[in-house]
């Protein structure tokens, strides 16, 4: 049976993405809380941790560290990524090809669209072509499904979220991630709405590890197959500590409270 694009990416059918874009999206300000993480190898060494599937950077991470990992990481490389210093309505450039991914050795291929930009008409023809070059190629396509801009009121609102997930589906990403939309009712309708592509939470601005779990929870328990997460990893004192905790969440069903205590 041919096996899925996306099982690359995927441990017992579940999702923990080691988001480490920021550099190019945020900049060097997220790595004030954790200075030592603005070197990309601190980084790649915590991507082999057992919880993590993936790790998701750009090109030129990928091209620099990614040779040293080969065997012990998965790579996820995000196609486009725009600085902070960009003012203009949401829009993100496309930095790598996927056959350039390929050539890498990238697993799979992440892309963000911006629904709702003014952008959104050639963000998501982008996408078709990289879709369409990763399926040729069997790498499996991640979407950062993302509603931002001017036709957006409220970009975690319930419906908001929803349409995210469903934008996933419709336009054939394997794995759609999302921003938290609040509630676990919230949640289970972005599940609802994504069918059989992989809804995966994403983590957001650091907050506090019980807060963090519990809405990690949550999510899976609305059916969100796990998480892409950065700085909640990375900005921490101890970040293989949260994965620890992550992986009892996510793999093994814990509660929160249960993966605190251990
Ligand atoms: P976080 O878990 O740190 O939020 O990272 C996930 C992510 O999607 C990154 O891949 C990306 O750099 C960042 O969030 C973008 O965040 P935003 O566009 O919401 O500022």
């Amino acid at each position: 049976m041919k096996q899925n694009a996306a099982d690359a990416i995927t441990r017992d059918g579940k999702v923990l993405i080691l988001a480490y874009d920021h550099g190019l999206e945020h900049g060097p300000v997220d790595f004030e809380p954790n200075p030592a993480t603005a070197d990309p190898e601190r980084i790649f060494d915590l991507a082999t941790h057992d919880a993590v599937t993936a790790l998701a950077v750009q090109k030129g991470l990928a091209e620099a560290y990614y040779p040293d990992y080969e065997s012990d990481v998965t790579l996820l490389l995000k196609l486009n990524g725009t600085s902070n210093l960009w003012m203009g309505e949401p829009d993100s450039a496309v930095n790598c090809s996927v056959e350039y991914a390929d050539e890498i050795g990238a697993d799979a291929v992440g892309f963000t669209l911006y629904g709702g930009s003014n952008h959104e008409v050639e963000m998501a023809e982008e996408f078709r072509d990289a879709h369409e070059d990763a399926r040729e190629r069997d790498l499996g396509v991640v979407m950062w499904s993302y509603p931002r801009g001017q036709g957006v009121k409220d970009d975690t609102s319930s419906g908001t979220i929803a349409y995210a997930a469903r934008q996933g589906l419709e336009l054939g990403a394997d794995v759609a991630k999302v921003k938290y939309p609040g509630s676990p009712e919230a949640m289970a309708e972005a599940v609802r709405m994504a069918g059989r592509t992989k809804v995966v939470m994403s983590g957001g601005s650091k907050t506090d590890d019980r807060q963090f779990l519990e809405t990690v929870e949550a999510a899976v328990d609305a059916g969100a197959k796990g998480l892409a997460v950065g700085r909640n990893v990375f900005q921490r004192e101890n970040p293989t500590e949260i994965l620890d905790a992550l992986e009892r969440v996510i793999f093994e069903e814990r509660s929160a409270e249960e993966a605190l205590r251990l």
